[in-house]
């Protein structure tokens, strides 16, 4: 393995060089958002809009990786674009997220239900410890960068967040952001 300098755009997270890309579209996320109705009309006036993107510099037998991930700003009813949440695989791997731009809300929750939040804002580098679930959501106006750091291994598991729900919602509530408790959560 060879040393490397990746250049990233911190407006619209392009990578410089990178080893993998994908983009996220609402229509894969139907039964993730609580509003189904709004979720129906964003598809059919709006079409199947990209709600975030992830790059990634990957080298094979490395400890480390880091990507970028590009959130674009939108609601479904009065929650906002977010991705997918997921606990790590490995349950002893945690994460970093670093923001370059924009304004959002990263959600956590430990294997035990406890919640938590952080706010994402460049400048604030945010700490996810093994075993707590992640979601990051778009509050502000403008697309939310940000640079995250992982261990390849620590694979993703979507599965419990898929089926239940996470424990929160961050939602626009009198124009201001606020973090509710979900009232479809599963226990
Ligand atoms: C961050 C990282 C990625 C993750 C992405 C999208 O960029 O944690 O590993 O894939 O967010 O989140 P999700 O996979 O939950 O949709
Ligand atoms: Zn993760």
């Amino acid at each position: 393995m060879f040393p490397a300098g990746v250049s990233i755009n911190p407006i619209n997270g392009a990578m410089t060089p990178s080893t993998g890309h994908y983009v996220k579209r609402l229509g894969e996320f139907r039964g993730v958002y609580q509003d189904g109705k709004a979720f129906d009309t964003i598809l059919s006036t709006q079409g199947d809009v990209t709600t975030y993107e992830v790059r990634e510099f990957k080298e094979k037998g490395s400890d480390l990786f880091f990507g970028t991930t590009t959130m674009y700003p939108g609601r479904v009813g009065d929650e906002y674009f977010m991705t997918r949440g997921h606990f790590h695989e490995r349950r002893d791997r945690g994460e970093v997220y670093y923001t370059q731009s924009g304004h959002g809300m990263l959600l956590l929750q430990s294997r035990d239900g406890k919640t938590e939040t952080v706010e994402m804002k460049p400048g604030v580098c945010a700490f996810i410890p093994p075993d707590w679930a992640h979601r990051s959501i778009n509050t502000g106006d403008e697309p939310l960068v940000f640079v995250w750091v992982c261990n390849p291994d620590a694979g993703h598991d979507y599965a419990g967040i898929l089926a239940r729900g996470m424990r929160s919602l961050v939602v626009c509530r009198n124009n201001a952001v606020a973090v509710v408790p979900n009232p479809n959560f599963a226990d």
